[in-house]
């Protein structure tokens, strides 16, 4: 999708306030800045960082789905959750490739995730127990990606606000067909609602943990808001996940596990429980149900895919060989 040979081009700046105004004078004009544009470290190293985690998150996100492909219990189930996963794999295709033209390899990318250093999404270092669990993610994993990612669609930076947009309507299928999931299990029997129940138990609070830390905690957000990287607060968009998903396990009969769940009439919010907070830092530094497993899995399919690698490479490189020597034999 982008060149790699435009990576680095014109990167490297002298950021003196001049230089650091005429961006930000940029940036509040709305305009997208490009891969090969003028742009102050701090925002390139900002954008590789939330890119690569972001595309690690959409292939590490692939596992706990994968763990029931074989188990769906319909044909259709199973196409439809075969089709949403490869769609997950794309979405991390698209971003690999967006990072990539800010400087940074594939490898590199892959190299942070395997050792700890670059994060995924909490999310996915928990595990996916029964059938219900898929309906789960789909209705509030993917749901929460939307609320979180449509704004991303507006971020300064073009190739990841571009990449963001076929990814938001990719994601809105999976929601649906998440609560659809959901929804039949709601009005199946009363095992069958259970098991909706019993799932919703389990995701409603790490789904509102995807967001990232309260705003009081969050080290990042001030500043991306200001390079609109971000165009909302983290709790900002927690609370309209929240508004937005509480009527819809109403709708289908379902109980969000939050005893101080409540309408605020006033505020027109839901206002909502204390996120565990101890919970979330845990399983972001490698504490998690799933955290070794998932790296685990991601390093062996790594490894297992050395040989695609080396032969796609040593294919590209006999093709140039061959333009090289029919470029020197036409001359
Ligand atoms: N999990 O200062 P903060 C999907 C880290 S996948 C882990 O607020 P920022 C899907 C944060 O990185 C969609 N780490 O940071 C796929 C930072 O650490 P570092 C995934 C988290 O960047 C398959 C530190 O905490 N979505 O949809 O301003 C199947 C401080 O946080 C988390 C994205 O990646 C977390 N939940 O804001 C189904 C969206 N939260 O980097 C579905 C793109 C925070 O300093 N990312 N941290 O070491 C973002 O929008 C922002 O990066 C965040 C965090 C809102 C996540």
């Amino acid at each position: 999708m982008y060149s790699q040979g435009l990576i680095g081009a014109n990167a490297t700046t002298d950021e003196d306030e001049e230089f650091l105004a005429r961006f930000q004078a940029r940036i509040d004009a709305e305009e997208k800045i490009e891969p090969n544009d003028a742009m102050p470290e701090g925002y390139r190293r900002t954008l590789v960082r939330q890119i690569g985690q972001h595309a690690h998150s959409e292939i590490v996100g692939m596992l706990p789905e994968g763990n029931w492909i074989t188990r769906a219990p319909s044909l259709r189930r199973k196409a439809a959750l075969l089709a949403k996963i490869q769609d997950e794999g794309g979405h991390g295709l698209y971003l690999y490739a967006a990072a990539e033209t800010l400087g940074v390899s594939r490898d590199e990318m892959t190299e942070e995730l395997l050792s700890g250093k670059a994060k995924y999404s909490s999310i996915f270092n928990y595990p996916t127990l029964t059938w219900a669990d898929i309906g789960a993610i789909g209705w509030l994993v993917d749901g929460a990606a939307i609320m979180n990612q449509i704004p991303l669609c507006r971020c300064s930076f073009g190739p990841y606000a571009r990449a963001m947009i076929r990814v938001c309507k990719e994601e809105s299928f999976h929601q649906r067909q998440g609560y659809e999931i959901m929804m039949t299990l709601a009005k199946g029997t009363p095992e069958q609602k259970e098991l909706a129940q019993d799932a919703l138990n389990r995701w409603w609070w790490p789904s509102l943990m995807m967001f990232g830390p309260s705003d009081s905690a969050s080290e990042h957000s001030d500043q991306n808001m200001k390079w609109k990287i971000k165009r909302f607060t983290n709790d900002q968009l927690r609370q309209n996940f929240v508004n937005a998903t509480v009527p819809q396990g109403e709708h289908i009969g379902l109980k969000m596990p939050d005893p101080d769940l409540k309408w605020n009439e006033k505020t027109g919010d839901y206002e909502f429980g204390e996120i565990n907070w101890d919970e979330f830092w845990r399983v972001v530094k490698g504490g998690g149900p799933m955290n070794r497993e998932r790296i685990a899995a991601r390093r062996k399919a790594w490894e297992d895919g050395a040989w695609v690698r080396e032969a796609a490479m040593a294919h590209a490189q006999k093709r140039q060989a061959r333009r090289d020597a029919a470029s020197v034999a036409a001359e």
